[in-house]
């Protein structure tokens, strides 16, 4: 899981891109992204980059072993969900096969789509439980294919998610601080460069297997430098240990500058996360994580009690927070 303040980076970004190919994908993806965003400023929307769902680590060029992390992509999905519903386009840009807006409530493992049809001779029908939920989900995605307010795109190694990012943020530099980046996906820390990578299967008959991976690079810091301009930007802080939340997260604010970070523990994330952000809108000075005065931070905790309302999503009240922070900060062009 991304640690972004942890080490230096073995590779810079900029050593990252100039060794490491991009997808071949990207520049028919980054056209279409031109033209949605161009279809959005037209429209005066305020566009969201959310990113969402894990990345992988091949280890092979003809790939058949990879790492992989946990992420279903369910707080991006649910998240995108309230952002179109706030009236924000977006951006979604996820792990291939991960959960996404609208669909997410028919995933075949929790609530699969041929349970909630009944057939009747050649007649199917939606079972009437089910009706309810159908009609407003539908209706909702209707309502946004019908806006043109949603563009999808997907990776699945950790060098797509990074070559999409750096592409997608310079297409969102025109909109200044209309802009915001929400980086739910769990990126991976740790890649093997394509010079080290086997061309072929790794053989198992050597034995154990060693393997030796180099860092990703920090990419919130050219992405809070140089390829946003004045973009919102929120950045998620996964730990499991919850003692380490504030002070992870405090750090991140105080390296990269941002605007916040959202803490969560793996085991609460569905109902408890924690907004922690510069104090009075300023970013803290700081390098050393235990010297870093708490002063210079505020800490907002979000809870839901799901034994009182099983239904209620965390991410309803993630985005309205989000959503109101944003506001204040792109009506304050100073
Ligand atoms: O995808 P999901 O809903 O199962 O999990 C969401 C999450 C925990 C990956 C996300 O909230 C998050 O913390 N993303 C950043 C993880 C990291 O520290 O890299």
């Amino acid at each position: 899981m991304a640690s972004d303040e942890d080490q230096a980076a073995s590779f810079s970004a900029e050593q990252y891109f100039a060794t490491q190919p991009p997808p071949p994908s990207l520049e028919a993806d980054i056209v279409r992204v031109q033209e949605f965003v161009l279809r959005q400023r037209a429209a005066k929307r305020k566009v969201v980059l959310v990113t969402s769902g894990g990345t992988t680590v091949p280890l092979e060029l003809n790939v058949v072993r990879f790492l992989d992390n946990f992420s279903a992509g369910t707080r991006g999905a649910t998240s995108a969900e309230y952002f179109l519903k706030a009236g924000y386009a977006v951006i979604f840009m996820h792990r291939q096969f991960s959960l996404q807006p609208f669909s997410r409530h028919y995933s075949h493992s929790t609530h699969p789509f041929l349970d909630f049809l009944d057939v009747d001779a050649e007649y199917i029908e939606v079972k009437s439980a089910e009706r309810p939920q159908l009609i407003e989900v539908l209706k909702a995605y209707k309502q946004v294919q019908k806006a043109g307010t949603l563009h999808s795109l997907t990776f699945v190694t950790v060098n797509d998610y990074l070559w999409l990012l750096r592409a997608i943020s310079k297409e969102l530099y025109p909109l200044g601080r209309n802009a915001m980046f929400y980086l739910a996906a769990a990126v991976s820390d740790f890649f093997l460069p394509r010079q080290k990578m086997s061309e072929h299967k790794i053989q198992s008959g050597k034995g154990s297997l060693h393997i030796e991976m180099d860092q990703v690079p920090k990419i919130l810091k050219p992405l809070v430098e140089e390829w946003t301009r004045e973009g919102y930007i929120v950045s998620f802080k996964l730990e499991t240990d919850n003692a380490l939340l504030i002070p992870k997260a405090r750090a991140a604010l105080a390296r990269y500058g941002h605007q916040v970070v959202i803490g969560n523990e793996l085991h609460t994330r569905k109902y408890q996360v924690v907004f922690v952000s510069p104090a009075n809108g300023k970013p803290a000075q700081a390098e050393n994580e235990e010297e870093l005065d708490p002063s210079k931070f505020s800490e907002t905790w979000l809870r839901i009690d799901l034994a009182v309302n099983p239904a209620k999503e965390i991410e309803e009240d993630i985005v309205a927070e989000l959503v109101r922070r944003h506001q204040t900060w792109a009506a304050d062009s100073s």
